[in-house]
């Protein structure tokens, strides 16, 4: 008999609480939600299975400040780690997080040591790539959540622009999770009629930009944070694509070693999202526009896994 699937969820924070509600609300998985903060991810654990009536479910949701409690965990999502303030971009996290994240990779190495590993954390490229050095697993275990995310915001932003539905948009977002992003307006469609041949130039223009800057835009309203609902909705999207092997194309920080000319670092890249992971990695032809713009985010990538230097 098909036993529930188990999800940890490392970093009881803003993301982390979001996400545990929907692995509850969506009974996707038993979920083990963990901080080091004495009594945070018990108490929103414990908030959560207060609503599991309402939700009418019957998934396990614990909190816990014991790896040993992520024991047997088939994925695991990472959101450990500073949040921005105003004024600081997501690279300004990066020596703290790495920190965070080579004591997080040691925990869930030595307790979950075959669970299929989402990192979310930001400065993520970097972060994606530290996890997955620090852990040593295979590059189809170990990818990121960011283009879900920026894509996400991609449609929401064209569906309003159109007045239409946002089922009926689907968007492609490459590259790091930084303001060098690149929406592809080419390969982004309403059911099938590209964004090119249905919004004029300029505003298609300051769409992409809204979206290369929408996290911070968040980060500026909220002053103490930055955007949680949208990233631990996209993630879950993922980690749902992975649970139920549902074979999902998604934009993901994937390992590349050769694809579209990058090797040895994440970028975000059209994948396919199923049981194994990162099944594969679409290639599809760029323009002269477009590699550029690949180009040039792969370059602030690559600059920013050189500082830290693993
Ligand atoms: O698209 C994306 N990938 C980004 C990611 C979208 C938005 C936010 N992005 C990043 O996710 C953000 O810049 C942060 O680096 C993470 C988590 O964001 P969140 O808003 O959830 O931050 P919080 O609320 O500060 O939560 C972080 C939690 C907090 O409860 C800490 O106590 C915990 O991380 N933390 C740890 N957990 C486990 N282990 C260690 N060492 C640890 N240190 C802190």
């Amino acid at each position: 008999m098909a036993t529930r699937k188990k999800i940890a969820l490392i970093g009881g924070g803003n993301i982390g609480g979001v996400q545990a509600q929907l692995i509850a609300q969506r009974q996707l998985a038993d979920v083990v939600l963990f901080d080091v903060v004495e009594g945070l991810p018990q108490g929103k654990a414990l908030d959560i299975a207060h609503a599991l009536t309402g939700f009418g479910s019957d998934v396990s949701v614990t909190g816990t400040n014991d790896y040993k409690d992520i024991q047997g965990s088939d994925l695991v999502i990472v959101t450990a780690g500073l949040a921005r303030k105003p004024g600081m971009s997501r690279d300004d996290l990066l020596k703290t997080n790495l920190g965070i994240i080579k004591s997080v990779s040691e925990g869930i190495a030595k307790h979950a040591p075959d669970a299929i590993v989402i990192v979310v954390s930001n400065p993520l490229d970097a972060m994606v790539y530290a996890l997955k050095h620090y852990t040593g697993f295979p590059k189809q275990r170990v990818f990121g959540m960011a283009g879900v995310l920026d894509s996400a915001r991609f449609r929401y932003f064209v569906a309003q622009e159109l007045g239409c539905s946002v089922r009926d948009v689907v968007a492609m977002v490459l590259g790091g999770h930084g303001d060098t992003m690149v929406p592809l307006p080419r390969y982004s469609s309403v059911n099938g009629v590209p964004f090119t041949k249905l919004i004029a130039k300029d505003k298609l223009d300051a769409i992409m930009k809204r979206v290369q800057g929408a996290g911070g835009e968040i980060v500026a309203l909220l002053k103490t944070g930055s955007a949680f609902v949208s990233p631990a909705m996209a993630s879950i999207e993922m980690a749902e694509a992975v649970l139920l092997d549902q074979k999902r194309v998604m934009p993901c920080a994937a390992y590349l070693e050769g694809e579209y000319g990058v090797k040895g670092i994440y970028v975000g890249v059209p994948t396919l999202l199923g049981a194994k992971g990162v099944e594969k990695i679409y290639e599809f032809e760029l323009d002269a526009s477009e590699r550029a713009l690949l180009d040039t985010s792969v370059k602030a990538v690559e600059k920013l896994i050189a500082e830290i230097n693993l």
